[in-house]
């Protein structure tokens, strides 16, 4: 039947609906379709029909953003932050009420059973498979802890050789000294402080400090010289605890101090929590506390080490979360929910910088390719950037991706970065070519524009103000002479005689200021100018806090050199640090190295165990000691392996 189109009249609809019918029937359906839309919301992160719709959004990093206005705190636009991995500790997670330990958590990552033999029982308790919630997919991972150790080239302790042999007997004498050092700062710690962060020798009592999750500070602490604010009165620290047992674990394992180490190991095992809060350095965290459970995991193979090592790198995570992926300099830990990086404007090159080598680590050890991806995306970011003079400022914006100020240092606020691009060379087994040009451009500027020669004939980095520079080197700075040495080898061959050298005229001018000293230790900083050739002009830069950048560059320079100099040089630091810093209850920094009746500053420092007794120790063990063919230490002194494997694993791929 045809109809007639009359004005006013509506043809009823094909279901016969009236105009309000329709509208509620209308109203209903897109309800249903906001609702369909709004679970997907809820799934976990890696279902299938999540990243369907929202792949976009989920593989673009730093897309969740924290607002950033100047002068304000950061806001949160969006949450949960896009990285799967930091989620909420599940019940009884590093819950210290909780009897459900690690070994006993569901989660992203779950035990297997051992494979290997027994020579590695405990070895073989770290080959694993990733195993994810319920509904996740799996992250296919194994890590065979007993196939990593029998790729090394030499024994992890080497093989002794001298200590058979009669001439040598004075070295190993010297050896079993800083063995008792170590074993003194320890006992020290222990039956003071256990589970504090550090010891102070002379009210024999510990401190948290705020470096690793109290409530208060700005970004980088230590760096910045905010140290004196450890001990803020009325602050109640709610961080990790225990740094002086973690960054002790792998010197009580080199020194085979045996019955310390099931000491540490317990601790760590019964007492060391992730549910922390407060505000911590991304930085400190990740040197001390990740390298140190890195290194004893591989040392050992025990999964309380692999296990938490993974869980803290989860919990660093969010600091990540800018618009250019260059992580902020503090993360708020806050305990049971995702955290957040705070404030700040601008990142410190040393400390964003120098997550690599850990972070390859966490993905090697998890499975998780989200820690590569965040230390590889900071590379392409510096890799882009224009560089002045080829020099890389020390302050970046996490936000717009630009310098903050033209400030370079080989010292602190830049050192590390260096370090981090020459050993992620060695570390890869010199296949992370990108690193190492990296390293050698960078070297070359910085000879260009900051290496100086004083009128007595030292030679020195000086610190460069956008062009104008200052003559002074700080005792951070001391380090480069290693780190010379170090990569001298892979320059090409014409620079290579000329970095070794260079390594020995820095570590000589380092030396220097110690040995014009009249405690014979050396100054935090030191000045070429005014006719004062490396001391310091003011008592405020003439403390020695226990730093263990000279003797490490020692360490170095042994090995490449075996010049007898250098471990006389280190005796001599023994000697010192013996005789003045010292104290009933363990080692003290000193306020002033040019008198010899110092006040101590009453800091018994954890890279004092980490770093200073350990590099000694090492530049009076044999080379095969931690050879540097197997090993590079992360820059807290922590042991990390080179990866000698043609593993396809997602950490040594290259992109
Ligand atoms: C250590 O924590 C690390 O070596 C860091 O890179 C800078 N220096 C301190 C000790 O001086």
């Amino acid at each position: 039947m045809h109809m007639r189109k009359l004005p006013g009249f509506v043809p009823p609809s094909p279901w016969g609906l009236r105009l309000p019918q329709k509208f509620l029937f209308l109203l209903f359906l897109s309800g249903l379709v906001t609702l369909c839309f709004g679970a997907l919301f809820l799934l976990p992160h890696s279902s299938r029909l999540k990243r369907l719709f929202l792949a976009s959004r989920i593989q673009q990093p730093g897309l969740e953003v924290i607002a950033e206005v100047p002068g304000h705190s950061p806001v949160r636009q969006r949450e949960p932050p896009p990285n799967p991995a930091p989620a909420a500790p599940a019940p009884g997670e590093d819950d210290p009420n909780s009897r459900a330990g690690p070994r006993h958590r569901k989660g992203w990552l779950r035990r297997t059973r051992p494979t290997g033999p027994r020579e590695e029982a405990t070895a073989a308790r770290g080959s694993g498979v990733a195993a994810l919630r319920p509904g996740e997919e799996s992250i296919p991972f194994s890590f065979d802890f007993n196939a990593f150790r029998s790729r090394l080239r030499h024994p992890v302790l080497g093989t002794r050789t001298d200590e058979s042999k009669e001439p040598q007997s004075q070295v190993r004498a010297q050896r079993e000294k800083i063995k008792e050092m170590m074993r003194f700062a320890w006992q020290s710690y222990r039956r003071y402080a256990m589970g504090k962060n550090e010891l102070r020798p002379l009210t024999k009592d510990g401190y948290e400090g705020s470096m690793f999750g109290s409530p208060v500070v700005g970004p980088d602490v230590r760096r910045h010289g905010r140290s004196m604010l450890q001990d803020l009165p009325g602050v109640k620290a709610g961080g990790l605890r225990g740094a002086t047992v973690i960054d002790s674990l792998d010197t009580l394992y080199l020194m085979e101090l045996k019955e310390e180490f099931q000491e540490a190991k317990a601790w760590v095992e019964e007492s060391f929590h992730l549910n922390v809060s407060g505000e911590a350095s991304l930085f400190e965290v990740n040197i001390r506390y990740i390298g140190g459970l890195l290194s004893a995991y591989y040392l050992t193979g025990e999964e309380v080490f692999r296990m938490k090592a993974i869980k803290l790198g989860e919990k660093l995570l969010p600091a990540f979360n800018t618009p250019t992926g260059i992580p902020k300099g503090v993360v708020n830990f806050k305990s049971g929910s995702w955290g957040w990086a705070t404030s700040g404007s601008s990142s410190v090159l040393a400390e964003f910088g120098s997550l690599h080598l850990e972070f390859l680590h966490l993905t090697e050890l998890s499975g998780n390719p989200i820690f590569a991806e965040k230390v590889r995306n900071i590379r392409k970011v510096l890799r882009k950037i224009d560089k002045p003079l080829g020099l890389y400022p020390n302050f970046l914006s996490p936000v717009s991706g630009n310098w903050v100020q033209h400030h370079v240092s080989i010292g602190g606020l830049g050192d590390s970065f260096y370090e981090y691009l020459i050993k992620s060379w060695l570390m890869s087994a010199k296949t992370d070519l990108e690193a190492k040009n990296m390293y050698y451009e960078a070297l070359e500027a910085i000879e260009t524009y900051l290496l100086n020669v004083s009128p007595g004939g030292l030679t020195y980095f000086a610190e460069w103000r956008g062009g104008i520079l200052d003559h002074k080197m700080g005792h951070l700075a001391c380090f480069s002479g290693g780190m010379l040495s170090l990569g001298a080898e892979d320059a090409k061959e014409e620079k290579r005689a000329h970095y070794q050298e260079l390594a020995a005229q820095i570590t000589r001018t380092c030396h220097e200021s110690y040995a014009r000293s009249d405690t014979k230790l050396g100054p935090e900083a030191f000045w070429f100018n005014n006719g004062r050739e490396a001391e310091a002009t003011q008592l405020s830069e003439s403390y020695y806090i226990l730093r263990p950048e000279v003797v490490e560059s020692y360490m170095y320079l042994w090995r490449q050199t075996h010049d007898p100099i250098y471990r006389n040089w280190g005796w001599d630091v023994v000697l010192a640090l013996e005789k003045y810093c010292r104290t009933d209850a363990g080692f003290s920094g000193i306020q002033d190295v040019y008198s010899t009746r110092p006040n101590h500053d009453n800091k018994q420092q954890s890279f004092f165990l980490a770093e200073t007794l350990k590099y000694l120790y090492l530049l009076f063990s044999e080379d095969d000691t931690f050879s540097l063919e197997d090993w590079v230490f992360n820059t807290e002194a922590h042991p990390l392996p080179v990866n000698h494997s043609d593993s396809a694993s997602q950490a040594w791929h290259q992109h």
